[in-house]
């Protein structure tokens, strides 16, 4: 990176001087206003540009010089290109690098909020909150319920730790939103999308959806699977759909999304149509771009986040930061038989105000998925039998 500083009469004059020696290469760092001889002001502008800008004279093969060799074109081309392969590089590591700044800057965000807070822990309280602790219901939500539990009118029961625990229970059961479940209609067909990070058990959640539905009532089910990255991905639904009696479609274009649906309408009575998504980082929002187009078409769909409990709380979280952009409708937990604590079914529906959907707690399609419930949450989290 080289910097170098620009005068100029007035601005427009100064940003010609820099796009005469770097194109548009150039990062303004800084303007300033300065007084030359107390009648008269100049602009002076301080500007990054990389180390390696190419000229901005480059010829194009139609400007090829009449005197200058083929050689010399092609090496300068070969410059060009090697400045904007490096150039990409460095845009993918500044997105790289604004994301993880965001990230830091929200965790340094969250330790201030919460530095502290939980000091002054009434001690009937102590114990719950440490059981709490365990089952990893993170430190703000603690903070909150603490402090209701600190406004509570003192009685002789309050000495009780049960007491606390009750009221607690109460605080937590209001706290958590439970999303409506994914159902079959008769007069209308309801569209939902299952999104997530890669294994999360989206499309084993799929399954168990639609055997569930189908064990009730024979309904007319359209599964699509948007898979495009793993070969043979779509093959485990195709064979269940098979099975299960269920319409299925592969596609590898979202576009592909609303003439099916169409065309499905048109032959059957469609009530449900489920879209099947490949598994996506959380790095950045640039992974789930593509995926914005579920959003951009006449029907309206409903889109679900599964998120996999066997995942560190930051990992989740930053599934939901980078999928939220998507708009969630529900959250579904998986692997809660592979997980010790469920806390974070807690922390993360709280903290993004998203309601949760279901909970999976097995591999089996048979008898392995539940419809949430706020007493099933609660539950888990405070080990209740
Ligand atoms: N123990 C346990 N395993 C599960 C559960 N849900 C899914 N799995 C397993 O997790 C693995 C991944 O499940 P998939 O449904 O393929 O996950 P996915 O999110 O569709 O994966 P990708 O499409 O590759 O991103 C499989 O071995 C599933 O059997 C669950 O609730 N508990
Ligand atoms: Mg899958």
């Amino acid at each position: 990176m080289r910097i170098k500083t620009f005068e100029a009469v007035n601005m427009k004059e100064a940003l010609k001087a820099v796009k005469n020696e770097f194109g548009n290469e150039a990062v303004i760092l800084k303007t300033r206003q300065k007084d030359l001889d107390g009648t008269s002001q100049a602009v002076e502008l301080t500007v990054a540009t990389p180390s390696e800008v190419v000229p901005n004279n480059i010829d194009t093969l139609s400007g090829i010089d009449k005197d200058k060799s083929l050689v010399q074109y092609l090496g300068n081309l070969e410059k060009k290109i090697n400045y904007l392969t490096d150039e990409a590089i460095r845009q993918d590591q500044f997105f790289d690098l604004v994301n993880s700044v965001d990230e830091l800057r929200v965790l340094l965000l969250e330790q201030v909020q919460n530095k502290g807070q939980l000091k002054d822990v009434p001690v009937p309280c102590r114990s719950l909150v440490k059981k709490l602790q365990l089952a990893g219901i993170d430190e703000a939500s603690l903070y909150e319920l603490v402090k209701y539990l600190k406004s509570l009118p003192e009685s002789e029961e309050s000495l009780d730790e049960n007491f606390y625990q009750d009221n607690a229970i109460k605080w937590m059961l209001s706290s958590i939103k439970i999303a409506p479940a994914i159902q079959a209609f008769d007069s209308t067909t309801s569209i939902h999308a299952v999104v997530g990070p890669c294994g999360a058990g989206k499309t084993s959640f799929i399954s168990k959806l639609v055997n569930s539905i189908k064990k009730k009532s024979d309904r007319k089910i359209l599964v699509i699977s948007y898979d495009v990255k793993k070969l043979g991905s779509a093959e485990q639904l195709r064979i269940f759909s098979k099975i299960s009696d269920t319409y299925f479609e592969s596609i590898n274009d979202l576009s592909q999304v609303e003439p099916l649906i169409k065309k499905y309408s048109k032959e059957q009575d469609l009530q449900l149509v489920i879209i099947d998504t490949d598994g996506r980082g959380a790095k950045s929002r640039e992974e789930v771009e593509d995926l914005k187009q579920l959003n951009n078409g006449i029907l309206p769909i409903d889109i679900h986040l599964v998120l996999s409990c066997t995942e560190k709380y930051v990992q989740m979280d930053r599934a939901v930061r980078t999928f939220s952009t998507l708009g969630i409708q529900s959250l579904v937990f998986t692997k809660l038989d592979e997980s010790w604590s469920y806390g974070d079914i807690f922390n993360l529906s709280r903290k993004w105000s998203i309601p949760v959907g279901y909970l999976s707690v097995g591999q089996s399609i048979n008898k392995d998925l539940q419809r949430a419930s706020k007493e099933k949450i609660i539950t888990r989290i405070f080990d209740i039998k």
